[in-house]
């Protein structure tokens, strides 16, 4: 009997499974019932814990392979035929090869296995913007995460009727080899293969692999945007919403932006925050002219290490119940622990994200500190959990976006907000974005990574077509979204942050809201608009003018490096590059000759 009522969907089902061999194959129908039979028979095989369910009621733990923590940026591929469309932003693999060698590992691997039929949606069910996919997969770790993160289940099949079109997702563990570990996007086909890993980012492959890298493709195509962006309402006392996208580089925090809470000092201004999403942002333009956007998936998939009641409290509320914990210190008790966490971690009997003994204080052969939780851990959990969520989260058209802010961490080269010019001028912003690296991060310390728009692993096609489309966009909206840069990580002589950040941020963030709706004047520098410093309320905050005066200071010298390092990205898009950014680069290049100083 056909499993569904789409003979194509229905075909490739049956092509994959003569592949991988699965003893069975199961639809996922969305069903509580269906979820709770899983759920007990990954716990009988040990692939999932049941958290203590009184503390931590319908929560669930998982360890992954040690070899299998993060993303594997060198074994993910974009598979068009001309690799001049991958572009240098992206390893490549003409398709038939990825398809063979990827089929060599996934030959066989699903027998004693079940393979997992979901089918999902990407945004409201049915909704204009939103794209549906089918993953199949082998591992029920992945079904339960992606029934938090995506709207998935027999709705889905319905929508999708007996010919809409999906994007076609296979995952198989296979060994969990990392020499036999690829992520394959194949953007012509619309598919996707992820064998080898059961790490989230590789795996839930509605989220980084579609959401982002075959849906920018796609969105090019479309005339829309697939970013890596959170959105955020704040609302004003009078009622007033106005919504704003922001992409950050990892590491940024940008799950802590999604979910702010105002700081003491404006208490006053009765401001709130809906969270709209933390990761992924599809933006279109509507009849209306204007810039709108949804947040594709259900829910967070976060990093817990940092996540406590001071960084974040409306994270942690949110993971109280029905949560997968991946990586994190089980205690004995079943409840969880991690870095930088909430309260103490028990004191005997616990165990570390590896599964071995472990106490807080334990130190390796080195002395080094052993850590409990995986720097990389995380937590999945339903967005509509989160005190702040947003009410229009299943709303069709999204929000309407009045700013867009890119941003970065620089230690000295970036003032605290600026704003671009103009659209053309903010798009070689988003395109010179970057961060430096911190002693969390592989690499040398300090050293910068270009990462324009926080898509440089990101982004399914060449990225200076991408750059080109961004310059499409802005000519196509009646409306354009004014475009910020903010840093919040500058630091003084003696390496110490200038700003207090987190709650703090909304103080800027008032900035960039009244500069979007033409409210504020501001000082107009060589990189773009800085606020007049007594524009930015500082209530309940006490920084020197002095140090106010270093967080909006514009070092020449600093900057002329820097125009170096961008012209070196810039040439490695050669000939495809935009003309308009190299023209904004040499627009910029003649301000800050303007502002004296010594030559580059
Ligand atoms: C993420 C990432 O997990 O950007 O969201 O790596
Ligand atoms: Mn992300």
């Amino acid at each position: 009997m056909s499993l569904t009522q789409h003979s194509e969907l229905n075909r490739w089902i049956d092509e994959m499974a003569r592949m991988c061999k699965p003893d069975q194959i199961v639809l996922i129908d969305g069903s509580e019932k269906q979820k709770q039979e899983l759920t007990e028979e990954a716990c009988k095989t040990g692939e999932i814990i049941k958290l203590n369910q009184e503390k931590l009621p319908g929560c669930l733990y998982h360890r992954t392979a040690q070899n299998d923590v993060a993303r594997v940026e060198h074994l993910t591929y974009i598979c068009t035929t001309l690799k001049e469309d991958a572009g240098p932003n992206n390893n490549w693999m003409a398709p038939h090869e990825a398809y063979r060698k990827a089929a060599e590992i996934f030959a066989d691997s699903m027998t004693g296995r079940t393979m997992y039929v979901i089918p999902f949606s990407m945004g409201p069910v049915g909704s204009p913007f939103s794209k549906i996919g089918v993953e199949l997969t082998d591992s029920i770790y992945v079904v339960l995460n992606m029934l938090i993160m995506t709207r998935a289940g027999q709705e889905v099949l319905d929508t999708l009727g007996a010919g809409g079109d999906f994007t076609k997702c296979l995952h198989g563990k296979a060994e969990r080899d990392l020499n036999k570990r690829l992520i394959l996007h194949f953007p012509e086909d619309n598919a996707i293969w992820s064998v080898g890993s059961g790490y989230g980012g590789n795996v839930l492959l509605g989220k980084k692999c579609l959401a982002l890298r075959i849906a920018s493709y796609t969105a090019r195509q479309e005339m829309w945007l697939a970013e890596h962006m959170l959105i955020l309402g704040i609302e004003e006392p009078s009622g007033r919403i106005d919504y704003l996208a922001a992409a950050f580089p990892s590491a940024c925090g940008k799950t802590n932006l999604a979910m702010l809470i105002p700081p003491e000092g404006l208490h006053v201004k009765g401001y709130r925050i809906w969270t709209v999403g933390d990761d992924i942002a599809w933006m279109r333009i509507d009849t209306d002219g204007k810039l709108w956007a949804i947040n594709p998936e259900t829910g967070f998939f976060g990093v817990a290490p940092g996540t406590n009641s001071k960084t974040n409290p409306n994270a942690l509320a949110t993971v109280q119940k029905n949560t997968i914990f991946t990586n994190v210190v089980l205690n004995p008790d079943g409840t969880v622990w991690w870095e930088d966490g909430e309260g103490e971690p028990a004191e005997e009997g616990a165990l570390d994200w590896k599964g071995n003994p472990w106490k807080p204080g334990m130190k390796d052969e080195n002395g080094k500190p052993i850590p409990g939780a995986n720097p990389n851990s995380r937590f999945t959990a339903p967005i509509e959990q989160c005190p702040s969520h947003s009410f229009r989260l299943d709303h069709h058209h999204g929000v309407n976006i009045s700013a867009i802010i890119f941003g970065g961490r620089r230690a000295h080269l970036a003032p605290l907000v600026y704003q671009a010019f103009s659209w053309k001028h903010g798009v070689y912003v988003g395109a010179t974005m970057a961060s430096e690296r911190t002693a969390a991060q592989y690499g040398k310390q300090g050293e910068v990574r270009r990462d324009p728009m926080a898509m440089l692993p990101f982004c399914g096609y060449n990225m200076a077509d991408y750059f080109e489309h961004w310059l499409r966009m802005g000519v196509r909206m009646r409306w354009q979204p004014k475009i910020f840069h903010v840093n919040w990580f500058r630091q003084d002589e003696d390496g110490n942050f200038l700003w207090p950040g987190f709650g703090e941020n909304l103080r800027i963030l008032e900035w960039i809201l009244a500069r979007s709706r033409g409210e504020l004047q501001a000082e107009k520098t060589a990189i773009g608009f800085t606020p007049r410093l007594e524009d930015i309320d500082m209530t309940g905050l006490n920084l020197s003018q002095e140090e106010m005066r270093k967080l909006f200071e514009i070092k020449p010298e600093d900057w002329r490096r820097e125009m170096k390092d961008v012209s070196e990205f810039f040439k490695k898009f050669g000939e495809r590059l935009p003309l308009e950014l190299w023209a904004q680069h040499e627009a910029l290049q003649r301000r800050l000759e303007e502002l004296g100083g010594s030559s580059a």
